[in-house]
């Protein structure tokens, strides 16, 4: 038997790296869209690159965009893929306000021209499609936790945007018979999550700040509760929902819900700090009360009693989504799918893997050279 083939839109991000790398395990001919930038942008996938000049290559990317439909048509043309994974996205929730209509383009229509191309290519019976869909569609939360009948109450440009490729994707599954299922995902990290998203911004900050890098971590609304997971679990709930009998939607989550405070707390403790919080609201602070000489690198003794988390309003959202707690009930019964790790599991991983690059730009400024020093 020939090998499946996947495509992947957005294989440059979190989701992307981990989904291609599973499906290649899997045995799975990837191809995957990535966007041109002025740099180059496969950080996450490099491991898995393959060489152009090799014959029979099971990973083959594609330059595209998903406001370009003509792309999209040519690409899917040529792969014929036997599923779909549309993960590329504007993903960013504090971002979307800024770019509104671009977001609601590549993140709304978007879903809709692969949706377009399947049915103009007539793959409609060759060709499953997972749209990547999310919690914050649930954003001013109806009910708790939030199943897959929960009603939507969208926050953000990106949630709005999000809303209508859910409901593009329901409707051409049943208008046209479309094999296409929503997986309504919760956040999930790891180590090769985005930098400006609040775990990665708090793990990142932590290492830095324990080698002397950096001063203080700034931070947003700290009372907001997540429930987070890692990405490696739940990429294979991604693969799962096309490998089903019928498409069906389906909520992703840990069913266990943290603030971005007890995420602080939770990084600081994985290398020998804890804080103590002073203050509320805007003039809340967490100084540095105790340093574990045994656990903590030595050059985070001198942390003790220094304010090192501070809040900027600037990290504020318009309109907040002040609460997620997914119930993975069905995907347990029907997908078999449980998540493997757990939050302090995936604290630690994210934690120890951002203190090795911290110790690389620290070895980098002993040495004369430039570290890099970027952090918003
Ligand atoms: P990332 O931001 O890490 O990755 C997004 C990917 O989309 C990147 O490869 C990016 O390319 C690409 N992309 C962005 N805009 C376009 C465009 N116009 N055309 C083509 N590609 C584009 O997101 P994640 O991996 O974390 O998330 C994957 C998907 O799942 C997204 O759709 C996200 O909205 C959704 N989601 C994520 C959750 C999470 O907690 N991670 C939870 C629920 C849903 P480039 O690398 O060039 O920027
Ligand atoms: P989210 O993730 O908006 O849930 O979207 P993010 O990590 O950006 O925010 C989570 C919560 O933390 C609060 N917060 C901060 N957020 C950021 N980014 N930076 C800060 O400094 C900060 N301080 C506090 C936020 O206000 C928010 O309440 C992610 C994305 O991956 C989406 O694409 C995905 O759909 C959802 O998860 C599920």
């Amino acid at each position: 038997m020939s090998p499946k083939v996947a495509l992947i839109t957005g294989i440059t991000g979190q989701d992307g790296a981990y989904l291609a790398e599973f499906l290649l395990k899997k045995g799975y001919i990837v191809h995957g869209i990535k966007r041109r930038a002025s740099l180059f942008n496969t950080d996450r996938i490099d491991h898995l690159y393959q060489d152009p000049h090799v014959e029979n290559r099971n990973l083959v990317l594609h330059y595209g965009d998903l406001t370009d439909s003509t792309n999209l048509i040519r690409i899917i043309q040529q792969v014929q893929p036997d599923e779909i994974y549309n993960l590329a996205a504007m993903s960013h929730v504090a971002v979307s306000f800024e770019t509104p209509e671009y977001t609601a383009n590549a993140d709304g229509i978007g879903t809709l021209r692969i949706l377009e191309a399947i049915r103009i290519l007539g793959l409609e019976k060759k060709t499953r499609f997972y749209q990547a869909s999310t919690s914050e569609l649930y954003g001013l939360v109806q009910e708790t936790p939030q199943k897959e009948t929960t009603p939507f109450y969208p926050r953000s440009p990106y949630a709005v945007a999000k809303m209508y490729g859910f409901w593009i994707t329901v409707n051409y599954r049943e208008a046209y018979g479309l094999f296409a299922c929503n997986g309504i995902l919760f956040n999930h990290e790891s180590p090769v999550r985005g930098e400006t998203f609040v775990t990665r911004k708090i793990t990142r900050a932590v290492a830095r700040m324990v080698l002397g890098l950096q001063d203080c971590l700034y931070l947003g609304n700290m009372n907001a509760l997540r429930d987070w997971g890692h990405a490696r679990d739940y990429v294979e709930a991604q693969w799962l929902m096309l490998q089903q009998e019928a498409p069906e939607d389906f909520v992703i989550a840990s069913g266990v819900q943290y603030s971005v405070r007890d995420f602080v707390n939770a990084a600081v403790a994985e290398l020998g700090l804890a804080l103590r919080w002073e203050g509320e609201g805007v003039d809340e602070i967490g100084i540095v009360a105790t340093v574990d000489e045994k656990r903590a690198p030595e050059s985070a003794r001198a942390l003790a009693g220094k304010t090192v988390v501070r809040v900027d309003p600037r990290y504020f959202r318009p309109t907040e989504v002040e609460t997620l707690l997914g119930d993975p009930t069905k995907a347990r019964e029907k997908l078999g799918w449980q998540p493997k790790t757990t939050f302090a599991e995936l604290v630690s991983e994210m934690v120890l893997s951002d203190l090795e690059d911290a110790q690389r730009d620290e070895l980098c400024k002993t040495h004369g050279f430039k570290a890099f020093d970027y952090h918003e």
